[in-house]
């Protein structure tokens, strides 16, 4: 993995080209000064609002599709109306500036949610499979991708302390390390039409359940997996980098192991970038499954 500095007077369709090999290769672009930060009024509003360390909700989302913004604590000392236009606002410019920066996704991808962290990740407690200070790939429960990436654009938003990840082995090697174990086989046993009908049948029945390929089965897995298996935890960090206040980061979360061991306050806006968009279809995650698997593993 490379830490690779965007040059913002590059940017153009050549460029937006190298950036895209650079991610789909598992680089992390980083922005210091990241134009598209909220002013620092806002800034300091949303560090002000109180999230206590046990809401049920893990971060605040922001549903661009819907315009709505949910997991604002029930709790008094939150000014939902200024957390929503915050948010939205950090969405708009931040779609804005990866449009410009990799064209050649923005006219496939489908915008997924924007949030905001507000809670210090060293020692927070939560359940295993929601801690995110355990490496791991990401994978959403409720929104498969059939194949397509988790592009995700971070920006530290604390007035002072960094946020710092650390990172794994590339995707590769994740696989043939642990890919078995974490039950690959298992889910290429499972009949295609036993998904689908379980599919319908909860549909008819008026429950909503995603619709799952065997890449989104394997992937959630894979998730917990990693979570939970402790020598990988302990021996599988490779690189730590610390992005300081006002940096902005971007990079795939599905095919990069990552956790984030320290930071508070940071803004997310995620894209979900179909298979055919990207210019390497070989690096992705699918692909390198479908090749370990020895056959399709999602028709899109
Ligand atoms: O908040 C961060 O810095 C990363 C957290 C993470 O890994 C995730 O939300 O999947
Ligand atoms: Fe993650």
């Amino acid at each position: 993995m490379q830490v690779v500095q965007i040059d913002e007077e590059a940017m153009g369709e050549e460029y937006g080209r190298e950036m895209c090999r650079s991610l789909e290769q598992g680089n992390i672009l980083v922005l210091h000064n990241s134009p598209f930060a909220p002013p620092p009024e806002d800034a300091e509003l949303l560090r002000s609002q109180k999230q206590s360390a046990s809401s049920a909700f893990k971060n605040i989302a922001y549903k661009p599709h819907i315009n709505k913004t949910t997991g604002i604590s029930d709790e008094k000392g939150m000014d939902a109306e200024a957390v929503h236009r915050i948010l939205s606002a950090y969405s708009e410019g931040a779609l804005k500036f990866l449009e410009a920066l990799l064209p050649a996704y923005s006219t496939l991808w489908k915008v997924d949610y924007a949030t905001f962290r507000p809670v210090e990740e060293q020692g927070r407690d939560l359940p295993i499979n929601r801690r995110n200070d355990l490496m791991h790939v990401d994978a959403f429960p409720t929104r498969p991708t059939h194949g397509g990436r988790i592009l995700r654009l971070f920006t530290n938003i604390h007035p002072d302390k960094p946020r710092v990840w650390v990172t794994s082995w590339p995707f590769e090697e994740l696989i043939k390390r642990y890919a078995q174990d974490a039950g690959l086989d298992e889910v290429l046993k499972m009949p295609a039409s036993l998904r689908r009908s379980a599919a319908g049948f909860a549909h008819k029945l008026g429950l909503k359940v995603p619709d799952n390929t065997a890449y989104d089965d394997f992937m959630l897995r894979f998730h917990q997996y990693l979570k939970a298996n402790q020598s990988f935890q302990n021996e599988g960090k490779v690189d730590q980098t610390a992005f300081p206040p006002n940096c902005s980061w971007i990079t795939f979360t599905d095919s990069i192991a990552h956790a984030v061991c320290s930071g508070q306050y940071a803004l997310e806006q995620t894209c979900i970038v179909p298979r055919r968009a990207m210019l390497q279809p070989d690096m992705a995650p699918v692909a390198k499954l479908e090749k370990a698997a020895g056959r399709r593993l999602s028709a899109v």
